[in-house]
């Protein structure tokens, strides 16, 4: 070390240990790293109640010291696909980065519980290739159910034509055929929903 003023050496050392340096990752690597967490991929109308659900499964979780994250559109949205609209294409760039992201992170042991509507089959199936260990939640509940609801007053808005391309209105939803939990949210309350998918967990080794 030289003093800026004097320019006289005031220290003097060795590095003798820089350090661990992680090894660079590969794609094919990130998806092989083994823990037991999977990504319960939550699809369904707006108002459908995938939120609802995927808060109280995280709660029970939370409750059972399970590291989880929680990966929803609306936030989604908000935070990182600020350059995303809802024409379809865009909707498939939005379901592409959030399965990349979820996938890291429950090849890292997290669980996942991502909540998107994503309506469209295709991308879907590519949601699933994409995750190690994909369980496909159909929160389904008529459209008039979710219309009814309309906490956001989105309904409304695309009911006047106001709102493009807006899911189950003027844009197409899906059906998932055969998903791995199906839940009917006009029938079943969020508790029971929550109840079920961790069941289903419980079942399949995933609580461990
Ligand atoms: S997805 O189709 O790309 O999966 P995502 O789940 O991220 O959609 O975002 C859906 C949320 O965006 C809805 O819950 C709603 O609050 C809001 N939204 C705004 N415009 C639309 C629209 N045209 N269609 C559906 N949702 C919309």
């Amino acid at each position: 070390m030289i003093d800026e003023l004097s320019k006289n050496t005031v220290a003097a050392g060795i590095i003798l240990d820089k350090g661990k340096i992680p090894p660079k990752k590969s794609e094919k690597e990130i998806k092989t790293v083994n823990k037991s967490a999977a990504v319960l991929w939550f699809t369904g109308l707006s108002g459908s109640g995938k939120s609802a659900i995927a808060d109280e499964v995280y709660k029970i979780l939370y409750n059972r010291n399970i590291d989880s994250e929680r990966l929803d559109g609306d936030i989604f949205r908000k935070k990182m696909n600020r350059d995303l609209g809802f024409s379809p294409s865009d909707r498939n760039i939005n379901i592409e980065r959030a399965s990349y992201i979820a996938n890291i992170l429950s090849c890292h042991g997290v669980m996942v519980l991502a909540t998107f509507i994503s309506p469209y089959k295709k991308s879907r199936q590519i949601a699933r290739r994409n995750i190690k260990n994909f369980i496909e939640i159909f929160v389904d509940a008529p459209l008039s159910v979710c219309e009814s609801r309309d906490a956001k007053g989105l309904y409304k808005k695309a009911r006047k034509n106001k709102l493009k391309f807006f899911t189950g209105i003027s844009d197409k939803y899906e059906t998932p055929n055969q998903p791995n939990i199906h839940l009917k949210t006009d029938r079943l309350t969020v508790k029971k929903c929550a109840n079920k998918i961790i069941d289903y967990l419980d079942k399949k080794g995933l609580l461990k």
